[in-house]
């Protein structure tokens, strides 16, 4: 068993601590106490976060200000203190672990078995984007600077591809092409972002479908959980990571690439959930969607094959090319989302005309 287990405020005593979840990034176990209670106990990354304090601190105004706007406590994350009352803990490794009250009754899905429960992730991530409206964005740390910068990610892929540590540059040529074909429009949200033609808002940046909770009787949303990434951010980036990753046709490190699409059927379920929920949003927001859908995954794909240029050193991998497999997929995908561009931006306008 972990030893940071105990050293926060569970109910009962700790029987099991597992292995748990499909997250690319922190380390997650289900611990389940005597009482009995369940928790989720998480070694945060420190490959992926350089100033988890300030991330902690996020996390907890956030989830402290969602519970101040629901009496359903399953309606958001719920952080466990440690005996010293702090919300994380650091160990002697320099480790630093957390504990949340594990989402009971619940289902954690990889892709949606029905489009409402896709529907029903574009309302999660829709509301939460509304709910943090008044929320002071000028408090939050950014936990990755330049996050959802399309520009910058392609200067590290660069850096990547000059260091080459293990040599694999040469190998990847076709995929290399592929995005440094695609650098020019790769900028687009970042200068509107610059321009000042879109608001920032607080988004969650990371809007996988295994980041969102629903009811596992009623299968409606519950809440989004891996606050990890909150900052300021645009519409955008949280519609189109949802797409990339719920409306394509198979997972994200499918390897056949002929079974990798765009589902537009999907992509207007989400439209359909996502727009509503988030209140109002302006008609330059509204426009920029399709563009985060296609950005997104184009972005995604380049941080996995930058992933693999560097040894696989930030995502998590089941077997050595596996970052290569996923970026293939993402490409495929942005290819079927370039070839169905007028559709994807003609239902963007349909649910703006309702
Ligand atoms: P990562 O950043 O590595 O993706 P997450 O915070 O998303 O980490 O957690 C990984 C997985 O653990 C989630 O996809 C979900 O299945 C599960 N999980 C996380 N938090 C909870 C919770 N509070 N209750 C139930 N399951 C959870
Ligand atoms: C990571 O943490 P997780 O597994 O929900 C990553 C996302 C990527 C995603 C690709 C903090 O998400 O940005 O889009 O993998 N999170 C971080 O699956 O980098
Ligand atoms: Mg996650």
């Amino acid at each position: 068993m972990e030893r940071a287990v105990f050293s926060f405020q569970l109910e009962g005593e700790p029987v099991s601590c597992e292995r748990y979840g499909m997250g690319h990034i922190n380390r997650t176990y289900l611990v389940v106490t005597d009482a009995p209670r369940r928790y989720i106990l998480q070694r945060l990354s420190r490959a992926a976060f350089h100033d988890i304090p300030g991330l902690m601190e996020n996390v907890r105004a956030v989830t402290e200000y969602l519970a101040r706007q629901t009496d359903d406590p399953r309606a958001c994350l719920h952080l466990v203190p440690t005996r010293d009352g702090a919300y994380y803990e650091r160990d002697e490794e320099g480790e630093y672990w957390r504990v949340y009250d594990f989402v009971e009754d619940s289902l954690c899905l990889q892709t949606p078995e029905t489009a409402e429960d896709f529907y029903q992730s574009a309302v999660a991530f829709g509301s939460f984007q509304r709910l943090l409206r008044a929320f002071p964005a000028e408090t939050l740390h950014e936990t990755i600077p330049d996050f959802h910068n399309t520009p910058d990610r392609y200067r590290k892929f660069d850096a990547a591809r000059k260091a080459d540590p293990l040599g694999r540059a040469a190998g990847v040529g076709q995929e290399i092409d592929f995005v440094l074909a695609r650098r020019e429009e790769a900028g687009t949200l970042q200068r509107l972002r610059e321009e000042g033609a879109l608001p920032l808002r607080v988004t969650h940046n990371d809007t996988k479908l295994n980041n969102v909770m629903l009811d596992a009787k009623t299968r409606r949303a519950l809440c989004v959980i891996d606050l990890d990434t909150v900052m300021p951010g645009l519409a955008a980036y949280d519609f189109g990571d949802s797409i990339r990753f719920g409306a394509s046709t198979a997972a994200e490190d499918e390897r056949d690439l002929d079974r990798v699409r765009l589902d537009l059927e999907l992509y207007r379920t989400f439209v359909n959930g996502f727009v509503p929920a988030c209140g109002s949003l302006t008609d330059a927001e509204l426009d920029s969607l399709p563009w985060g859908a296609r950005l997104m995954t184009l972005e995604c794909g380049l941080r996995f094959l930058t992933d693999y240029l560097d040894g696989d050193t930030y995502f998590s991998v089941a077997f050595p090319e596996h970052n290569l497999v996923r970026a293939r997929n993402q490409f495929r995908l942005v290819r079927d989302m370039e070839e169905k561009w007028g559709s994807m931006r003609e239902i963007v306008r349909d649910a703006r005309s309702r």
